[in-house]
């Protein structure tokens, strides 16, 4: 019998709540509302092989509130943003429009495609009132990404005011066909988001803090105090803490079983079940929750600490969509053949955030990897050197999904056997990951809490192809695509 994981697995004593300016969520005073679920995503047309997307980031209002409506930002919308799928094995051609009243930039977190101009960090902007057309192929794993925008120093501010959007790959190759994958029906995104309103209104100057920004209103895609009816007896969670700093440690008042299946770069080689979970910022897990012993009008309240954030109404079961879930859900291959060991020291907290002792400069190269080795990182938090301070960060690569080696020589968790992105790390640990990159380019490696990234709390590598070997000149690309390279660090 699989042990049920019912703790939240990581240091609790760096758990944010610890941080003076915490900022505990409360229920939001305002009339339960229908969960509101992205539209998917159509294409503008297929042609000769290629799938266009037009995709527009843009300003607007939405009610989220009782009363007056949020000015939000949104793609294709006033708030968040479609559902992007993507099939591995095809090609993809995106129109890139900035509606937007400042520059800004669409990073694919997850995908496996070209740094830095397709991957979308800071070196790919997009000026307001233009827009940009990339091209580029899907070759991975069946998962869940997202799209944010990544324009340092902006992107923590770009985020609050609601730039985000779920993305899914499906690879027949890899696929479970037979788990609940009806959009909006038994599988629905939880994008997790946290956000303070005054007056119905946002204002991420007055709530801005250096070691992450918190809002005391929970949302989930948007919504709050949302409410989602169940018409069939699984349900598929594709939970995202799309949070600027706070870490979602979901849990349920009934303490139901949820078989987590999937974690940032898909699927986990065996479904682990747990009671809770904890993800922090950009990590991803999707959850099978069965509810087939609930009656019509029954009620499970999803929640993030002991915060309600979703209630699951049951209504009336129109089919039944349970299957056996395969013992193995994917086979993966944890065999290492490289040599080279990568180092990555995150240090500091509020303003003197580091990595590898330096700030982020988008024209240095920080380190190299050839495309097609794996290659350990060995990736360290050092603030257990405060005593009673410290914190978690999550560290994010772009570019390529890993695999966790160890924490601190041990055995990873057991829901970390899939391939990630992010990853969470405590004071005083090293985490050691097998990283092994498909795509050639300059990709980004940072702390995922967004005002550490935005201070500069990042640093970036260069894959090479010795076939294909290309002479990098980032201060060129930054003067040739418009980048103030210099501001990119100098958070005003
Ligand atoms: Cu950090």
């Amino acid at each position: 019998m699989t042990k049920i994981i019912n703790d939240y697995l990581f240091d609790e004593s760096a758990f944010d709540y610890h941080d003076a300016a915490f900022k505990a969520l409360i229920r939001p005073d305002t009339k339960r509302r229908a969960l509101k679920i992205p539209a998917i995503l159509k294409a503008d047309k297929v042609e000769g092989g290629t799938i266009y997307y037009t995709i527009h980031a843009q300003v607007g209002e939405t009610r989220i509130l009782d009363g007056k409506a949020t000015r939000t930002w949104g793609y294709n919308g006033s708030l968040l943003g479609p559902l992007i799928q993507y099939e591995s094995g095809k090609h993809y051609h995106l129109t890139l429009v900035n509606e937007l009243p400042e520059v800004t930039t669409w990073h694919w977190h997850g995908l496996n495609i070209p740094g830095p101009i397709e991957d979308g960090g800071p070196h790919a902007p997009v000026q307001p009132g233009e827009s940009k057309e990339i091209e580029f192929d899907v070759h991975q794993p069946t998962m869940t990404a997202w799209l944010h925008p990544h324009p340092c120093p902006h992107t923590a501010e770009q985020v609050w005011r609601g730039l985000a959007a779920p993305v899914t790959v499906v690879n027949p190759l890899d696929n479970l066909p037979q788990l609940p994958h009806d959009w909006g029906i038994d599988d629905i995104p939880v994008i997790f988001q946290d956000r303070t309103f005054h007056d119905n209104q946002w204002d991420y100057q007055a709530d801005y803090d250096m070691d992450g920004t918190l809002g005391d209103t929970a949302l989930v895609n948007g919504t709050a105090n949302a409410e989602f009816t169940v018409t069939r007896p699984w349900l598929r969670l594709r939970v995202l803490n799309g949070a600027n700093r706070r870490e979602l440690r979901l849990n349920t008042d009934k303490n139901i079983v949820m078989t987590q299946i999937a974690s940032d770069g898909g699927f986990l080689p065996h479904a682990v079940p747990l009671t809770k979970i904890m993800l922090t910022t950009a990590e991803r897990a999707e959850l099978l929750l069965d509810l087939s012993a609930y009656k019509k009008g029954d009620q499970l309240l999803l929640k993030a600490d002991d915060t309600v954030i979703l209630t699951l109404t049951v209504g009336e079961f129109t089919e039944d969509n349970r299957v056996e879930l395969p013992s193995k859900l994917k086979e993966i291959d944890r065999g290492f053949t490289g040599g080279v060991d990568h180092q990555v020291i995150m240090s500091g907290m509020d303003d003197a955030v580091k990595i590898n002792g330096k700030l982020y400069d988008m024209t240095r190269i920080d380190d190299r990897q050839e495309i097609g080795k794996n290659e350990i990182w060995d990736v360290s938090n050092t603030n257990d050197d405060m005593p009673g301070m410290g914190m978690i960060h999550p560290f994010h690569m772009h570019g390529m999904e890993f695999l966790v080696l160890s924490r601190n020589g041990k055995e990873p968790y057991p829901n970390e056997l899939g391939y990630k992105d992010t990853i969470a790390v405590n004071p005083g640990e090293h985490v050691r990951l097998l990283v092994e990159f498909n795509v050639a380019g300059i990709f980004m490696y940072h702390c995922h809490i967004l005002e550490h990234e935005d201070t500069g709390m990042m640093a970036q590598i260069e894959v090479f192809d010795p076939k294909h070997p290309k002479h990098w000149n980032l201060k060129d690309l930054c003067a040739k695509n418009g980048v103030d390279s210099m501001a990119a660090n100098m958070k005003m």
